[in-house]
Formats: structure tokens, sequence, C-alpha cells
């Protein structure tokens, strides 16, 4: 009975400590040093191997590294197998740092700041008081539910869209897409945490920023096929939208001479909003496992139907 990682190789030798000391009895291996096939009850990846369900003809439960699982084809996961995402505390801890940072250099006019100091302009720039700008997050989920309680502290209106209703102090929250031109219309800054599926491809596109209000801004941490790139170019372009923080892109890394690169009203990192972290993840991976083995309902099994 073994555990196989395969995603980041410094990350990797990090788990391989924890699960050492967590779990001395449940041998621990790095892709691609995979031993007996046969042995691997258990796959920890980022991107799984192709052939999964021949290679590993005796694997119980397949983890995805990260909160997302669209870089899966669950296609190669037989049906019977628990996919789970990782609900650990610390992507939720880094992704609530990231997008704090992003919405205050947006409402803080951080890119304009760039800009000036490049070209040596000492100007200062009128503050908006944070009461007057409204903070809208699409997706409230485990990290979108996460980021709206922080940024509650700086005293943004916030407002919230989901599939499914949600009550949550303090926001306003819409649900279902005949609510989004309304939530839209309210939204100052934008954040997308949308897990990628078919109904949220190209959701950041011509008419959702149109429903904007005009010189509203954007922080993408979803995914970058969320976004249209012609149409977000085209927004920034007219003043539709007045800046953008994308932590994510289609590909990635971003190829050289992109747009985005040297755009001044834009900010890429590179998907590095959050991080798994390996010990927290190594703990909720053993309750997953403890949890399979006595029969129960497993946090985080993925949905397959619905595709997050
Ligand atoms: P969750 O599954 O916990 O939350 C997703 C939320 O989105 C749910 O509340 C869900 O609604 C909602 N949702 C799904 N589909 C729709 C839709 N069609 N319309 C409206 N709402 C919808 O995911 P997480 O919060 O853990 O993660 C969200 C995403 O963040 C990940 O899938 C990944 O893409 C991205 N991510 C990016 C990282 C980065 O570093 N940039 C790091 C980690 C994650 P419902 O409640 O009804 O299910
Ligand atoms: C994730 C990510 O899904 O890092 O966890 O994008």
């Amino acid at each position: 009975m073994t555990l196989l990682y395969k995603a980041n190789m410094v990350r990797g030798a990090e788990w391989a400590g924890f699960f050492a000391e967590r779990a001395p009895d449940l041998p621990f291996r790095l892709w691609p040093d995979i031993g007996d096939p046969a042995d691997i009850r258990y796959l920890v990846a980022w991107v799984p191997p192709d052939d999964i369900a021949t290679t590993f003809p005796n694997l119980e439960l397949v983890f995805s590294v990260g909160a997302g699982v669209d870089q899966f084809d669950p296609s190669i996961v037989p049906p019977h197998i628990p996919l789970v995402r990782m609900l650990e505390p610390g992507i939720a801890e880094t992704m609530v740092e990231y997008v704090s940072m992003a919405v205050l250099a947006l409402h803080r006019d951080l890119l304009h700041f760039i800009a000036q100091q490049k070209a040596q302009v000492w100007r200062e720039i009128w503050i908006t008081p944070a009461k007057r700008r409204r903070v809208g997050v699409m997706g409230l989920g485990q990290l979108g539910q996460a980021v709206v309680e922080r940024l509650r502290a700086f005293g943004f209106p916030l407002l919230g869209w989901n599939r499914s209703p949600r009550e949550i102090d303090g926001v306003t929250c819409y649900a279902g897409m005949e609510t989004l031109p309304e939530f839209l219309a309210q939204t100052d800054i934008l954040v997308c945490l949308l897990p990628l599926t078919d109904e949220t491809r190209g959701i950041l596109n011509a008419d959702l920023f149109a429903r904007l209000p005009r010189g509203a801004s954007l922080v993408n941490v979803g995914r970058g096929p969320h976004l249209v790139e012609a149409d977000f170019l085209a927004a920034l372009e007219r003043g539709a939208l007045s800046g953008a923080v994308l932590d994510v892109a289609e590909p990635e890394p971003l190829p050289a001479g992109h747009p985005f690169w040297s755009h001044p009203r834009i900010l890429v990192t590179p998907h590095n909003a959050s991080m798994t972290r390996p010990d927290t993840a190594v703990d909720f991976v053993l309750d997953v496992i403890a949890r399979h083995r006595r029969g129960e309902e497993l946090p985080g099994r993925v949905d397959r139907s619905r595709g997050y």
C-alpha cells in the first residue's frame, strides 16, 4: 500500500518528509520512481499520467495537488475511483493574501504609480474611500468565501455571485446566470474565483465587461480560459476596464511577446496566487485516506457531473 506523488519535485521532497514523520507505515514514492505499480493505492498529482487505470491496477484514490481539477482529464480516472481536490488551509490563506493585495493595488491605483515612477512623474491621485469601492467575487466556494471574509475588514461594500444561493454576513449574494447582470452592474472590482468548467469557460467576455460600471477593474485568479483575451484587451482600450491583475493565463507560461507582458494597465503574476502547503496538505491527504478506509464521505470529492 503505497502513495505516489507526481507534481513539483522540490515540494514533493517536503511531502516525503512529512509522510515519513506522520505516516511511517505508508510508503511514499516520488514520480518517476514508482516502484511496483501494483503497490500504488493513492496518487497525488497535478497532471496525472495518461494511462493510470492500466498502469496502477490497485489504485483506490486520486488527489489533485491543487484546489482546481481542470488540469485533470477526468476520463482517465476510472469512475469507481474518487477524485479528491485539495482542501488544505494553506491554499486559502495564500489566496486571501493575494486577492487582498490585488484588490488594494487596483483600489489604490498601484498601476498608475508604477507608470508614473517609470516616467519620473510626481502626481497625487484622488483617494476613493473603500466604502465607495464595491468588490464583487464570482465563485463563493472555499476560496471565494475566505476572500470576502478578509476583504470585509477594509470596509469595501461586498457582493458575491455563485451557482447556488449563499448567505454570508455583510455580503450581497446573487445566485444563477439570470442574476449576473445585476451583480455586475454594482461591481467596481471584479474577482474571478470560479472553477473552469464548460459553463464558466470564456465567462469574462465582452458582454460581461459591458455590464460592469465604466472603468471597473478585474482580478483573475481562476483560470486563463475564463478570460476572452481579445474582448478584454478591447475593453481596456476603450476604457470600459481601467486595469487588471491576472495570475492565470492561457497558455501558461505566458509566451514571450504576449501583449499582457507590456500592457501598462495589466499586472501579471505567474500562477502564483496561492500554493498548496505541504505540511497541512499531508494532514488533509491522511485524513481523506482514513475516511476512505472507514467508508465515509470524502471532503473535497469532485462531482464529475459538475466538473469541479
Ligand atoms: P470551490 O469548488 O470550493 O468553489 C467554486 C465555487 O464556484 C462554488 O461556490 C460554485 O458554486 C461556484 N461555481 C461553479 N460553477 C459556477 C457557475 N457556473 N456559476 C456560478 N458559480 C459557479 O473551489 P475553490 O474555491 O477551492 O477554487 C476555485 C477555483 O480557484 C479553482 O477551481 C481554481 O480554478 C482556482 N484556483 C486558482 C489558484 C491560483 O493560484 N491562481 C489556486 C487555487 C485555486 P456551488 O456552491 O453552487 O457549487
Ligand atoms: C490550484 C492552483 O488549483 O494552484 O490549486 O491553481
